[in-house]
């Protein structure tokens, strides 16, 4: 049996990321599972090395309930970020480079020396040097912002821009900080970072070892975004947005009006 066209379906996806265009779900006419879900996922990867960007880390996805339910997909997922996707600390996105743009409070590490795959993480604090509060913008290119689990896979997990906030030494505890997500000041969402599997932390042992299936190896130096801690919501013209983390402070995000 001939497999999914991985080229073909990258270049769909790659082409509505690039023209802010949204596509209808591929995955199960195309006959997409999870595996050949994570090629596209690589293939749209290199479309993006292609044209000069680098590689600067690695998001997870879905590693809340609020996230999940909010989805309708109820596996933890993994994807891929690079340095275009960037955003300054308290730098301006143009809405209109993107179909849907939504934004989520997160937590990023910054990456030090990494276990093999397959061993434990052992110190958390050995593998990180840093953590920060961060806020993902996610824009899925499918209408609707629906999909199913090799969907958003191949899609890059929604991934489409990314703010890490101040950078402090890993505290104590990690586990249960407070999180809000402020647009124009009003409190949008609010949540603990306990949302995040239980514990922050368990996100990079879920994603050493979820990337490591496929062969992808975490880095010292990149950039780690353990997943949003509440729901997302949709990026209006003009909107400042905000993420506070308790201990850890804020990181802000404008939308060009
Ligand atoms: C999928 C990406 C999920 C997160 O932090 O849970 C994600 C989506 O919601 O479109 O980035
Ligand atoms: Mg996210």
């Amino acid at each position: 049996m001939i497999g999914p066209d991985t080229a073909g379906i990258a270049e769909r996806l790659g082409v509505a990321a690039d023209t802010a265009t949204a596509v209808p779900q591929l995955a199960a006419e195309t006959g997409l599972d999870v595996d050949a879900a994570y090629a596209v996922q690589t293939a749209l990867l290199q479309r993006r090395l292609d044209r000069g960007e680098r590689l600067v880390g690695l998001k997870m996805g879905l590693t809340s309930r609020a996230k999940m339910a909010q989805v309708g997909v109820d596996e933890v997922i993994w994807g891929r970020l690079t340095d275009v996707m960037r955003v300054p600390d308290g730098g301006t996105v143009d809405p209109a480079a993107f179909i849907h743009p939504r934004v989520e409070p997160e937590v990023a590490f910054l990456l030090d020396r990494l276990p093999d795959p397959g061993e434990p993480v052992g110190r958390f604090a050995d593998a990180v040097r840093a953590v920060a509060p961060a806020i993902e913008l996610i824009d899925s290119r499918y209408a609707n912002f629906t999909f199913s689990l090799p969907d958003v896979i191949a899609d890059n997990t929604s991934a489409a821009a990314f703010v890490v906030g101040p950078w402090s030494p890993v505290p104590d505890g990690l586990d249960n900080l407070g999180v809000l997500l402020e647009v124009d000041g009003r409190v949008a969402q609010v949540g603990s970072t306990a949302a995040i599997l239980g514990d922050p932390r368990r996100a990079l042992d879920e994603g050493i070892r979820l990337a490591g299936r496929h062969g992808v190896r975490l880095r010292g130096g990149w950039v780690f975004l353990a997943g949003a801690a509440t729901a997302a919501v949709p990026l209006r013209p003009g909107a400042h947005v905000r993420a506070v983390v308790e201990k850890l402070g804020t990181a802000s995000l404008r939308a060009a009006s």
